[in-house]
């Protein structure tokens, strides 16, 4: 349990009682019910059928158009393959913009499907693209002669680019638009709902994800005839009509994946409003610590609020790096993402790749911005006793940082 107004030795950091006793980790973790999991199981061991484009398949593909209010609706493996998949069938000529503050698997799908990734930086607040950090990639790459052939959008913590803004400037410049939209499903912009916007958009169903499938992605995408090639290269199942394409995977989901993420997609609502709840809960009783910054979703309508991002600015007294430590060490699983910015990560920090000449905006979010746990392992209780860790971590920053300090020297922090 959480003790009123910590004294420094009362920080399970150094020496007294962690307030969480199993850790709690920054994810979704969506669990069904054990007796909806296993009819679904059984109705698959009674099909005998497991994977290869199966009734469920079918079906969740047809909820995700329905949903999305997209034509075409592919699932796939994971969101890595997902992207892969797309920037291969789009038949791009040249480097791809990629925001340099995203997950790994954005710029890693790109290389493995044999492009070069130029790295451009976000807007400091909404942490998303937009024309004017695109517009020095292009100029980076007219100095090179190589005209960038497509821009990738990556729309993070149940927020958004504009991407209709986008999509005007794209078009004045015969430049590809697509989107990964990994971290978006269940996000309403002005213009609508996210899946149908750019060439393609894709989304994860990764375990620490609203919707899961356990492991699991799924393309969306309006173009008929670039769902076709997609439908053909991810599997010899689950084709249409058949085409000639440059190169076949298998990028299938199985059955027992489709059944987990029809039934989170049917607790969809329910899991976005309490992630709403959750959220709100942190705003009202944590926003008032001094140096931490509870960032709202951008540019959207209706989040998913999987994820609760704020910031650690100097004013908070202790480095974000050393409250994460702080945290960890209470039972609290937050993470840093993305650190660092992936151009300092081989192989995106040599050629092929470039990066604009500086990245200011992915540089200070790298060193600041923080995950807290929201989803179905926390509650509103568990939020009261971490805000109370971290105005506490906030007051007793001077002697903690010291303490710190001299844990690290000895190697044991
Ligand atoms: N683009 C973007 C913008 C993305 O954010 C992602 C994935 C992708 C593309 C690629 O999507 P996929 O190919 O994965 O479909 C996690 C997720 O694995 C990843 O899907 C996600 N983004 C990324 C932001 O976060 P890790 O390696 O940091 O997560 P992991 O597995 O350590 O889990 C987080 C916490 O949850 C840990 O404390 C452990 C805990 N956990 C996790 C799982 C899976 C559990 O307690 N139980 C579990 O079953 O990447």
């Amino acid at each position: 349990m959480a003790s009123i107004n910590r004294a420094p030795g009362d920080f399970a950091i150094l020496g007294g009682p962690a307030a969480f006793h199993s850790p709690i980790p920054v994810a979704q973790l969506y669990f069904p019910s054990w007796d909806r999991y296993r009819r679904e199981m059984e109705a698959i061991f009674e099909r005998e059928y497991y994977t290869n484009h199966g009734p469920n398949v079918e079906a969740l593909e047809q909820r995700l158009e329905e949903t999305l209010h997209v034509r075409n609706a592919l699932t796939v493996t994971n969101a890595t393959v997902g992207l892969y998949l797309v920037a291969l069938a789009l038949d791009l000529r040249g480097p791809v913009v990629v925001p340099a503050w995203t997950f790994a698997a954005s710029p890693q799908a790109m290389t493995w499907a044999g492009l070069d990734v130029t790295f451009c930086d976000v807007d400091p607040t909404t942490q998303h693209i937009s024309p004017n950090n695109v517009e020095a990639a292009l100029e980076l790459a007219a100095e090179d002669e190589q005209p960038v052939a497509a821009i990738l959008g990556v729309n993070l913590w149940g927020g958004s680019c504009d991407p209709e803004q986008l999509a005007r400037w794209v078009e004045a410049r015969g430049i590809t638009l697509f989107f990964d939209s990994a971290q978006a499903l269940g996000c309403t912009t002005s213009s609508g709902p996210i899946g149908g916007f750019g060439r393609a958009e894709v989304f994860s169903f990764h375990a620490t994800k609203i919707v899961s499938a356990t492991e699991g992605g799924c393309i969306c995408t309006n173009d008929d005839a670039l769902a076709e090639d997609m439908r053909n290269m991810r599997s010899n199942y689950g084709i249409r009509s058949p085409r000639e394409v440059p190169l076949i995977i298998n990028g299938r989901m199985s059955e027992a994946q489709a059944a987990v993420a029809l039934l989170s997609l049917d607790d969809l609502e329910e899991s976005r409003e309490r992630n709403r709840e959750l959220w709100a809960h942190y705003v009202a009783v944590a926003s008032d610590v001094p140096g931490l910054t509870i960032r709202k979703p951008s540019d959207v309508l209706t989040s998913n609020f999987q994820y609760l991002v704020c910031e650690v600015d100097p004013e908070f007294g202790l480095s974000r790096d050393r409250l994460l430590a702080v945290l960890r060490a209470e039972g609290v699983l937050a993470r840093r993402y993305f650190h660092p910015g992936l151009h300092r990560v081989p192989p995106y920090s040599a050629p092929p790749h470039r990066v604009v000449s500086s990245l200011p905006n992915t540089e200070k979010l790298a060193s600041r911005v923080m995950q807290l746990p929201i989803g179905a392992l926390i509650d509103r209780e568990g939020i009261d006793i971490l805000a109370q860790i971290l105005r506490d971590a906030h007051r007793e920053a001077g002697v903690l940082a010291r303490k710190l300090a001299l844990q690290e020297d000895q190697g044991v922090a």
